[in-house]
């Protein structure tokens, strides 16, 4: 039997609220991928909506981490970034990208850095062109509508959105580089949202679309980047990637509403991790 596809992820450890690695790692290896990991800074919590938390940079391991995983001749199929703890980090990213990288190596950027039209506290406002540089390298990028028009340096309007807006948006990401963008946070009326996914080399462009939830739950982007890696190494399309992302993100949301736990704690992605592996599984790769 093949060894199991390996996927390099590089986020930060928020030790409590579900996000980043604590989601990616149990949502990759659900799907009977391994996850190796560089943490990018360990924080007691993460940064929305707790105060006081702590924050450890680890921008100077990261690069003798993979120097170590390189002399040991480690295969990624895919690096996966998320949330990154210096501005540093980008340019040590881009470098990681040729470090561990090869060119069957799927480059997937999320540009964790703002939502509802604000850029998180921690971050410089330099950082968004910083992240545009990084996004030009990968081969997909998963913004929300918040981080791509920071990247595109345009401003933030409020949806419901306009399918000219969307895809115009989708094209302009797609123009600094990547060759897939989903973007996640659409919605053209007020009772269903989703992402749409824009392949550049054929203009094709999908959307996925489920009921809306009200209210704003912590993590979500996280797990929908970490359902969407899995599926994409399990064979599935850029448009059936995005949807099972989707679906297993709302899924989440749902038994989080339902069970009615603060939102700032992350979302019970737990318990639909079978039936994420299961829809997974029944895919060719
Ligand atoms: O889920 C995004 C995220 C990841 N990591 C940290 C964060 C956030 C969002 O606020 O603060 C540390």
């Amino acid at each position: 039997m093949a060894r199991l596809k390996r996927v390099a992820a590089i986020h930060d450890i928020s030790c409590f609220g579900k996000c980043s690695l604590t989601v990616a790692l149990p949502i990759i290896s659900a799907a009977g991928i391994e996850c190796s990991v560089i943490p990018t800074a360990v924080l007691s919590t993460h940064t929305g909506g707790f105060t006081g938390y702590t924050f450890r940079d680890l921008t100077d391991d990261i690069l003798p981490v993979a120097e170590h995983w390189k002399s040991l001749n480690l295969q990624f199929e895919a690096i996966y970034t998320g949330y990154l703890g210096s501005f540093r980090q980008l340019d040590i990213v881009s470098e990681l990208f040729e470090i561990l990288g090869s060119a069957e190596t799927l480059k997937v950027v999320d540009p964790v850095m703002a939502d509802n039209g604000v850029l998180y506290k921690s971050f410089p406002e330099t950082f968004p062109g910083g992240m545009k540089k990084l996004c030009s390298k990968a081969d997909i990028i998963i913004p929300n509508i918040t981080e791509a028009v920071l990247m595109l340096d345009e401003p933030y309007r409020e949806g419901p959105y306009t399918i000219e807006y969307i895809e115009g948006l989708l094209k302009k990401l797609g123009d600094l580089g990547p060759r897939q963008v989903v973007l996640t946070g659409v919605y053209f009326d007020d009772k269903q949202l989703g992402a749409a996914a824009y392949e550049r080399t054929t203009g094709e462009i999908s959307y996925c679309f489920e009921d809306r939830i009200e209210g704003y739950y912590h993590g979500t982007g996280d797990v929908f980047g970490s359902a969407f890696v899995a599926a994409r190494l399990k064979g599935f399309s850029l448009a059936q990637a995005t949807q099972a992302a989707v679906w297993f993100t709302v899924g989440s949301i749902l038994r989080t509403k339902a069970a009615g736990t603060d939102v700032r704690f992350g979302v019970d992605f737990e318990t639909g991790l079978l039936d994420l592996a299961v829809r997974l599984a029944n895919q060719k790769e």
